[in-house]
């Protein structure tokens, strides 16, 4: 197989003048940015699912995408073939990493079995596509939600059998992640939530989660697989209401449960607004419990309300994203994973390149701006200001636990006047912009 997009040339770094949409005018892999490059920093990755297979299918009509590495019919030919289009598509781009679940890569075949050998054929084309291009796997998952078989959940479903089926995928997942030497696994819901309580038994159904994903460290375990977990909170569909809402409830399942040494938190931009959360509060909210661990970097529409997956172009988000990836310390071993499609009228091939430019231009700035704004301390200075009562006097006796309610009374009696400060959002509104306009 030749080249697959062809005329179009490896995407470079062309500086913030440049007008060639086909080049970066902020990310540039090799800048330093405080102590790691751009590369460094981000991590980008991309997904499988959308970029390579997305049709742009929807509720009311058939796909539009031009994909000329769709060959054929054979479907184990096609799967090959995608894995060239893959390859080519990231170098072109300067991608580090990918994603996939199972079946993105290979065929479902007859039998569970047939469908595992799919998978190790394939499996040993990417290990080798891998190490001639230097690309790695941020992480695998099983898709788990796809066939009818998991109509009503899968670790969650009713029916025994589909538990066992599905943990069979996890297993098999698991050992081709391990084999490619991927950084994470991922466990997105899928259809693990109810339509209605009215057929539900909530209580079994989050215990048998609880127990399949205790299978799953297990055996990661006894295979010797050492990535990182990650749940990816999403608060509704497919189903109603998805068991893993938002990264609070996740927190309190996996403490209920004892699984909170195991797993940390892939944030995804659209679950984080579908839960009426920003994408800020999701990442802050795993960052100061120790869980941030991964990002889909994707963004809604507020007009639409649902998950429309789109690249993330909104400098605002990505800036305010990055702000908390670098308290964070970083991703690593998570990253950046472009979860988003294309819209379906972008349907020529190259939309993809428009489209992946654009959310990877879109972060390269936010982390530009967001580390311009953490040396000079712009917010944090405000806010230890904000803060400073509990530095000193009856403020820092109360964050040293001296005190009880007794002492407070006694010291609140003695009051004569309480004076509080402005919280000064809009000055810190318009310094933001001032940053974001300015760099
Ligand atoms: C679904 C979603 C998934 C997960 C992986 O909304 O985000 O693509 O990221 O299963
Ligand atoms: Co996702």
């Amino acid at each position: 197989m030749g080249e697959i997009f062809k005329g179009i040339a490896k995407v470079k770094y062309e500086g913030a003048g440049s007008d060639n949409p086909l080049g970066f005018n902020y990310y540039n892999p090799e800048e330093m940015i405080g102590e790691q490059t751009m590369e460094e920093h981000c991590r980008f990755s991309m997904a499988y699912w959308h970029t390579i297979i997305g049709q742009g299918v929807d509720m009311f009509g058939a796909g539009t995408a031009l994909h000329p590495w769709e060959i054929g019919t054979d479907p184990m030919e096609i799967a090959r073939v995608r894995v060239e289009a893959a390859f080519e598509f990231m170098q072109k781009l300067n991608i580090p990493f990918f994603c996939f679940h199972d079946i993105d890569v290979a065929p479902e075949g007859r039998s569970l079995q047939e469908t595992f050998d799919n998978l190790d054929t394939i499996v040993a084309l990417l290990k080798e596509k891998m190490e001639e291009t230097g690309i790695k796997l941020l992480w695998g998952t099983a898709n788990l939600f796809g066939h009818p078989r998991f109509v009503h959940g899968a670790a969650t479903a009713p029916n025994a059998d589909v538990f066992a089926y599905a943990a069979a995928r996890v297993k098999k997942a698991l050992e081709v992640t391990k084999e490619l030497g991927g950084e994470n696994y991922v466990f997105w819901g899928g259809r693990e939530g109810y339509d209605t309580l009215l057929n539900t038994d909530m209580g079994l159904e989050l215990d048998n989660l609880a127990r399949f994903l205790q299978m799953a460290v297990d055996y990661a375990k006894a295979i010797g697989f050492t990535g990182q977990f990650l749940i990816e909170p999403k608060p509704k569909e497919p189903t109603k209401h998805q068991y893993d809402f938002d990264v609070a409830t996740v927190l309190s399942f996996l403490k209920r449960y004892g699984l909170e040494d195991h797993f940390k938190m892939n944030i995804e931009a659209n679950h984080a607004t579908l839960a009426y959360h920003s994408f800020q509060h999701e990442l802050y909210l795993a960052r100061v419990h120790g869980v941030l661990g991964s990002v889909d970097a994707n963004q809604g529409d507020f007009l639409l309300g649902w998950d429309t997956d789109q690249f993330p172009t909104n400098i605002y988000a990505t800036t305010l994203a990055m702000y908390e990836v670098l308290k964070n310390g970083g991703l690593a071993p998570g990253g950046l994973n472009f979860d988003a499609k294309v819209r379906r009228g972008s349907f020529e091939p190259v939309d993809l390149f428009y489209a992946h430019i654009a959310g990877i231009d879109a972060f390269a700035r936010g982390l530009k701006v967001a580390d311009k704004l953490l040396r000079d301390q712009v917010l944090e200075s405000f806010i230890k200001e904000r803060y400073s009562s509990y530095q000193q006097g009856i403020g820092y006796d109360i964050v040293n636990n001296k005190v009880g309610f007794k002492e407070l009374a006694d010291y609140a009696l003695k009051q004569e006047q309480i004076s509080n400060r402005s919280g000064r959002q809009e000055m810190l509104e318009h310094i933001l912009n001032r940053y974001l306009l300015e760099g």
